[in-house]
């Protein structure tokens, strides 16, 4: 079976981060080993939540791995909290990545802005630490950040995410996943590049109005689940949104405050086929 290490956060509510991503691989039948580098009451779109950083106990746990030889197929990173973690991290894929691939959700903002508790200091790390994956899967707020560009807004065309693929490459990593796009109406996808194969390609689902909070690390999940079980980069990327965009069906008529996240759990069933 294959094997997993999803190094992310633990926030208990606001499905996100590692409450997303252990379900998902797991349903689609991959081991998935949680490295946790917080422990979150919350995610932190909620008002001060309780946080207990764990970067000290991250070398204990690559320590004890080390001694039992664990060794995975592939390495995901998602929302880390600090330029040590960065360094640690960075260490941890050096020892660990073997013959897997390296997964860099490069976790920072969202609709042009960084969250809270991120820096521009962080940001020039992170795009360093993108560097050694294989691939990166930015939404376009964070690729802007990364690049050091203007935020590109709502309006951009095809060559426009032509570029900022490419550039992303440039980072590092060869492919690179770019999320939430949107060029017509009623559309919402992903545009991907492998500088390997030259091969680029979009991949448009329906667009639900509304705004979705855990939505690219549902995204960002299935895309590991798919790659670890064989599947190509477009595969994985046409498997990402299609689950997504029925996890956000599931929430649309669903009352609930919408920071909590969205009902993935009524559609994993889709994932163990
Ligand atoms: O969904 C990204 C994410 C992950 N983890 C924490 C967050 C966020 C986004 O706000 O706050 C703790």
């Amino acid at each position: 079976m294959k094997k997993i290490v999803t190094v992310q956060d633990i926030s208990c509510i606001g499905r996100c981060s590692l409450t997303v991503a252990l379900p998902i691989i797991s349903a689609m039948g991959v081991e998935a080993c949680p490295l946790p580098t917080a422990l979150l009451s919350s995610h932190t779109l909620y008002p001060e939540p309780y946080i207990r950083d764990l970067t000290d106990s991250l070398s204990g746990i690559a320590d004890h791995w080390r001694k039992i030889g664990a060794g995975f197929d592939g390495i995901y990173t998602g929302y880390l909290g600090s330029l040590r973690q960065l360094d640690i991290i960075s260490d941890f894929i050096d020892e660990f990545r073997g013959d897997g691939f390296v997964f860099i959700d490069p976790v920072m903002g969202d609709h042009g802005k960084l969250y809270s508790g991120f820096t521009p200091g962080y940001v020039s790390r992170m795009a360093r630490f993108c560097g050694k994956g294989d691939i990166i899967v930015p939404n376009l707020t964070e690729a802007c950040l990364l690049l050091g560009r203007e935020y590109i807004g709502d309006t951009y065309t095809k060559d426009d995410l032509k570029a900022i693929l490419r550039e992303l490459t440039g980072l590092g990593a060869s492919k690179a996943i770019l999320t939430g796009v949107s060029m017509e109406p009623g559309r919402l996808g992903s545009a991907a590049y492998d500088s390997g194969s030259g091969e680029y390609f979009l991949c448009m689902g329906e667009k639900v109005e509304g705004s979705f909070h855990g939505t690219g690390d549902i995204f960002a999940s299935v895309c590991v689940g798919a790659l670890a079980c064989g599947k190509s980069l477009s595969e994985a990327v046409e498997c990402a949104i299609c689950f997504t965009c029925e996890s956000i069906k599931m929430t649309v008529s669903d009352s609930e405050d919408r920071r909590t996240g969205v009902n993935f759990e009524k559609v994993l069933h889709i994932l163990t086929k």
